[in-house]
């Protein structure tokens, strides 16, 4: 399909096989690349060479609208050159995994947001200062692990808190941890935490970094790239833009072939999940909930409730929460559904009179 220097190319900022097996069939003139920045109106697209502006197919915007998705930073896409030199992105490669998250209008509309696609494993990051939050922690190890993304826990600023305070945190981030997600404390500024996370670095690796703002994502970042390509809070502090010094998410290629995007922090996340998939997220309710004396326990306050007997109760309490917002988002779209119903039976029975009406 491509000829090997161009597949090396793309290789080099992520091109893994199944990718590269869903490749749906070449037009003339396509160019397979991938998405480093979405833009308001524009894309930036990357060959494994240079960066490309873009712009989306109308009908391409609306096939993915219309299925509440839409491009993110790590697609995959084909793109055509027309005779104005103009970019347009005419197809996405379905993507190997999406990492999403459900926005509020603040009435009752929910909308799911796509942040990335395509990304081997999440870096959680979050800091060993003030910063560190174990429900905080425990909503983003639910975010990754419902979008079946691997995950590891980065605690960043290992330099700045004391010994005691820094093993009774990670302590703490490894017991909310599910088993095969890897607990590092680094001190995000030297080059040490990049050869801390060199197993999750190998070619043709795609990792994101998400956690709030000031944890550290971005110096993570320039340490991972050797090279200060991402503005830090550090370096921005004395303009009055405060912490929020990310405002886009970017894909960077690292040195030695895996590739990284950099996020912006995220003031809410709400999960993009059903009530139903997140027990899944939480191994032990799993677990243990087959133990609990009624099949269908909520384990809030009923008899012989297992899960309730050996969590800790903050962590159950955080369940609970997010298991709330899953279902009031789940709420508003059935409702929406009972309401277009209604509507629908309107219309049709005004017809039906009118048909009578013709017929009389
Ligand atoms: N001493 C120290 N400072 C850090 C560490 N990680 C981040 N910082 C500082 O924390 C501030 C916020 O970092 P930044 O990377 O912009 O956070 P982001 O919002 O998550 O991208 C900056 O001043 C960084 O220099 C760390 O591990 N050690
Ligand atoms: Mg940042
Ligand atoms: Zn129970």
């Amino acid at each position: 399909m491509f000829d090997s220097t161009h597949l090396a190319r793309l290789q080099a900022i992520g091109l893994a096989a199944p990718v590269l097996r869903s490749i749906p069939p070449l037009h003339d003139g396509d160019l397979p690349m991938r998405v480093i920045e979405v833009q308001r109106d524009s894309v930036q697209l990357h060959d494994g060479t240079r960066a490309q502006r873009a712009r989306v197919l109308p009908a391409l915007h609306a096939e993915l609208a219309a299925a509440d998705d839409a491009l993110a930073v790590g697609d995959w896409v084909l793109a055509q050159r027309n005779a104005l030199a103009e970019w347009w992105v005419r197809a996405r490669v379905p993507p190997l995994s999406q990492i999403a998250r459900r926005l509020h209008d603040g009435r009752d509309k929910v909308t799911r947001v796509v942040l990335v696609s395509n990304v081997d494993t999440a870096l959680i990051v979050m800091g060993l200062d003030h910063d560190f939050n174990p429900r905080r922690l425990e909503r983003y190890l639910a975010f990754t692990r419902l979008a079946r993304v691997a995950a590891a826990v980065v605690l960043t600023k290992a330099d700045l808190v004391g010994d005691d305070v820094r093993a009774a945190r990670e302590h703490e981030a490894l017991a909310l941890a599910p088993a095969d997600v890897a607990v590092l404390a680094v001190n995000a500024r030297s080059p040490a935490a990049a050869r801390a996370l060199a197993p999750w670095l190998g070619a043709g690796q795609t990792l994101v970094v998400v956690g709030s703002s000031g944890a550290g994502k971005s110096t993570l970042t320039n340490t991972l790239l050797g090279a200060p390509l991402q503005d830090t809070g550090g370096t921005r502090a004395g303009d009055g833009r405060g912490r929020h010094t990310t405002t886009v998410r970017t894909l960077f290629a690292l040195p030695d072939g895996a590739c990284i995007i950099d996020t912006p922090g995220l003031r809410t996340l709400r999960l993009d999940a059903d009530p139903a998939d997140l027990v899944g997220a939480f191994d032990d309710i799993a677990r243990l909930a087959p133990l609990c004396r009624f099949r269908d326990c909520a384990h809030r306050d009923e008899p012989g409730c297992a899960v309730r007997d050996a969590l800790d109760a903050a962590r159950l309490k955080n369940f609970h929460k997010l298991q709330r917002e899953a279902q009031r988002d789940q709420m508003g779209a059935l409702e929406r559904k009972a309401l277009v119903a209604k509507w629908k039976a309107l219309g049709r029975a005004g017809k039906a009179r009118a048909k009578d009406k013709k017929a009389l």
